[in-house]
């Protein structure tokens, strides 16, 4: 039987159920016509691991692996003794060592280029925004006045280093932690050191024979993650800002629709944003133009895709031609003259889809080959030497295509760009810009809490529904969304993230946008901007009125459609900073176990928020705004839903009382 015989005998279903997206349905279409498989495909086909799944089982050591059993979680142990609660904590923590390591050595990546461009050694990038690296500077007390730019950059790169290496103590951007939240991490034991120190030691204790206390387990988890969240992640947005510029509202355009079959169509999908600033200078080089048009090309047309696209989409207002479900989905089109990654999130099915199309796909960080892939190296003391013979390999596709082309024809247009900088210049103007108007229309009930929804696409649900669903629930219910990662595509395409889009929005939450011309679903950037997020909530509880720690918040947080390692870091980030997080799909812990009931009910408990489990939208939707609602109670302002107006001043007495 031929590959192509094999793929038909396969369970095929009907593409509309496997994605909201339009675009990527009309490209499954077309690729089972040409004999291609997806992740779509093989998700049907391959039932995910029930064992697994439930994170039954253990294979930390070779008198296992070991078995247990969901059904019966306390029933058995493993060969060393090791219960249900050991072995799922346990597979927890290093999913959380995992996707920390990712956002921290993403952060500590723009670390490095931070420090070659300071001192000089690196002369293709600089410092475009001196005003965010003195504020950043400010953040962690080091002295601005009259000193030399280069100085206090200098001072900078060595305090902010700690983030990672510091073997004792905290890691420096705990400054920016609420007073209240911090003395709760002190007392349970959960701030950070460097992300290095709490990450090894989190794989140390999770070594077959070490830590075997679920709640001893999850100390180090929580302290791993909010490395990440308040450490490598913080790091990563803060140095980007520092390196490419604070992101501001821009009009944007997303979906297949973006490629142009009369130009050269560049795409580039991963997440680190040194690369993409690179391919930018690269695409406009004239000779490389000259090159384009010489091959019959109008131009060149540079996308992106996943969260190397969020960063220049919210920088730049690059087109963004789809979430990571899409990303096989888009060579189908047989549009793509090249597809170059760097790291995380790239399949490896991409391979034989480009293959298929003649389309080079390309690797350009040592972090990450793949086989069959080309891999020119990226070297940011000579970022264009790669980026530039990467468009002459486009530019050489162009020349040579020889298949049919398929672009779905469908764009969809949003703003973007609201980093925790602009919300606090947007919601309060020139010249009284603060986060007290957000605060405000909080307290007299108009916007009723925030949300962040984020994260991935999974095949396992249907692509881009749930996080549609979710969000379209949460604004009529007159509550602010703000979205990074693949979720801010979905919502994108949906037509989720203009200032149109207020009609669909509560009475409150519409006329909050209509006043201030925003959408109420507002884009912030890639998945390590979740940042972004922590700040604003941070904000929120300085500027006063709404309690004193980021617990006593009326948000919530989700990941509906989460897939990745690094999510399960950030969902526990959110969850240690006192925030209540909910994901779906599928969630790795049995229920009704002593870890589970912890995750869930327990940490909230000790002071910090917990986690929350759905599948359907809806179900997610009422169970965050519940949330919401509870702590609208406990500040006292549930009854300003009913317009009984209070203000700043009232709510202080209120404190105060
Ligand atoms: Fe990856 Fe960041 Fe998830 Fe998208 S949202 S699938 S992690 S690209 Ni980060
Ligand atoms: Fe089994 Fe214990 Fe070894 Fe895990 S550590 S594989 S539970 S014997």
């Amino acid at each position: 039987m031929s590959e192509k015989e094999i793929i038909s005998k396969k369970k095929e279903i009907d593409p509309k159920e496997l994605t909201a997206c339009d675009a990527t349905a009309q490209m499954i279409i077309k690729g089972r016509r040409d004999g291609i498989e997806t992740a779509f495909d093989r998700a049907a086909n391959m039932k995910a691991c029930p064992i697994g799944a439930d994170s039954a089982c253990c294979k930390h050591c070779f008198m296992g692996p070991c078995r247990l059993n969901a059904k019966d979680p306390y029933g058995k142990v493993g060969i060393c003794g090791a219960t249900i609660d050991t072995i799922m904590a346990r597979n927890f923590a290093r999913m959380v060592a995992a996707g920390g390591a990712a956002h921290t050595d993403h952060g500590m990546s723009m670390l490095d280029l931070f420090r070659e461009v300071v001192n000089g050694n690196i002369k293709d990038y600089k410092i475009k925004n001196e005003t965010k690296l003195l504020q950043v500077a400010g953040y962690v007390g080091i002295e601005t006045e009259g000193r030399e730019i280069k100085d206090i950059a200098l001072d900078l790169y060595k305090e902010l280093e700690r983030t990672y290496t510091q073997v004792e103590g905290e890691i420096p951007f705990v400054s920016r932690v609420p007073e209240k939240t911090l003395e709760t991490w002190r007392k349970l034991g959960i701030v950070p050191r460097g992300a290095m120190r709490e990450i090894m030691e989190c794989m140390h204790r999770t070594h077959m024979g070490v830590d075997q206390e679920y709640k001893n387990i999850t100390k180090q988890f929580s302290r791993t993650a909010l490395a990440d969240g308040w450490g490598g992640s913080m790091v990563a947005t803060e140095i980007s800002d520092i390196l490419f510029g604070i992101p501001t509202p821009v009009s944007i355009e997303v979906n297949m629709g973006v490629l142009k079959e009369d130009q050269v169509n560049l795409i580039v999908h991963g997440h680190e944003p040194n690369l993409f600033e690179s391919m930018i200078e690269s695409v406009n080089e004239p000779s490389l133009l000259k090159a384009a048009k010489d091959a019959g090309a109008k131009g060149i047309n540079l996308v992106g895709m996943c969260c190397s696209g969020a960063e220049v989409l919210v920088r730049h207002g690059i087109p963004h031609a789809g979430n990571f479900m899409s990303t096989e989905a888009i060579l189908v089109t047989g549009a793509v003259d090249a597809m170059t990654v760097d790291v995380q999130c790239i399949k490896q099915g991409l391979v034989k889809v480009a293959d298929c199309y003649k389309t080079p796909l390309i690797t350009t960080n040592p972090r990450c080959h793949i086989e069959g892939a080309t891999h020119i190296e990226f070297h940011e003391h000579e970022p264009k030497a790669c980026t530039d013979e990467i468009v002459i390999r486009a530019i050489g596709r162009f020349k040579n295509r020889s298949l049919p082309i398929e672009i779905p024809q469908i764009k969809n247009a949003g703003v973007h760009g609201f980093s925790h900088e602009y919300i606090n210049y947007m919601l309060g103007g020139t010249f009284r810009s603060s986060y007290t108007p957000l605060n405000d229309n909080i307290i007299n009930g108009r916007i009723r809490g925030v949300a962040g929804v984020v994260g991935c696409t999974n095949p396992r649900v249907k692509q881009d529904w749930v996080h549609v669903e979710l969000v379209k629930e949460l604004i009529k219910n007159d509550i602010l969304v703000v979205q990074t990662g693949c979720s801010q595509i979905a919502l994108t395409k949906a037509g989720l993230t203009t200032p149109e889009a207020a009609h669909l929005a509560g009475a409150g939450l519409k006329e909050v946008c209509e006043t201030v011309g925003m959408p109420p679903v507002l884009g912030i950037g890639s998945c390590v901007d979740n940042s972004r997020i922590l700040i604003a909530c941070a904000e929120m509880v300085k500027t006063g009125g709404l309690g004193n720690s980021l617990a006593d918040l009326p948000v919530a947080g989700a990941a509906p459609e989460y897939m990745s390692e690094k999510a399960i870091c950030i969902g526990q980030y959110f969850v240690a900073s006192g925030i209540y997080t909910v994901f779906g799909v599928t969630f790795p812990i049995v229920e009704g176990t002593n870890f589970h009931k912890y995750m869930f009910e327990g940490l909230e408990q000790e002071g910090i928020g917990k986690w929350g489990f759905a599948v359907d939208p809806y179900e997610m939707a009422r169970m965050m705004i519940a949330h919401i609602d509870k702590k609208r109670k406990a500040l006292g302002i549930d009854k300003a839903r009913d317009r009984v107006l209070m203000d700043m001043a009232d709510r202080r007495a209120l404190d105060v009382a």
